[in-house]
């Protein structure tokens, strides 16, 4: 009885692993041209076979970034807080999205603007890190669309 169901377990995981892979996707950044005020980066990612936590996000071309939640504040304004870990469960779909979690980027360099791409590296709890490319949103273009 014990061994059957240990079996049945086994199938079950390997199932499970071959489904999804931890991975992130529909990244972008919303470029700010105004060098004191930090740029935003947003995107998916979608939860692989384990529970995870995002830990951190960061570029080569931006001197400081910080993941932030947003919040609903006082008198109605939205207020910002920097987290430290985000949860990804597995099988998941996190979402940073304009008005959500986001992650700032401070002192983009100066040659990198619109529309180029700069490379995000996420790192997990795992251990696991991932790159995902990010085009530059200029102010007033629309977002790329997301699916
Ligand atoms: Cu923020």
């Amino acid at each position: 009885m014990i061994r059957s169901l240990s079996a049945l377990f086994l199938i079950a995981l390997a199932g499970c692993a071959k489904e999804e892979q931890l991975r992130v996707t529909d990244a972008w950044v919303r470029y700010s041209p105004v060098r004191e005020n930090p740029s935003a980066a947003y995107f998916t990612v979608r939860g692989g076979p384990q529970d995870v936590s995002l830990i951190g996000v960061s570029t080569e071309v931006a001197i400081r970034s910080e993941m932030h939640e947003t919040m609903a504040g006082q008198q109605g304004m939205a207020a910002m807080k920097p987290v430290t870990s985000v949860q990804v469960p597995a099988g998941s779909e996190v979402k940073f999205e304009p008005g959500g979690k986001h992650v700032m980027l401070w002192s983009i360099n100066p040659g990198i603007k619109p529309p180029k791409r700069i490379t995000l590296t996420f790192s997990f709890s795992n251990g696991e890190r991932i790159q995902a490319d990010a085009p530059l949103v200029a102010a007033g273009e629309p977002a790329p669309t997301q699916k």
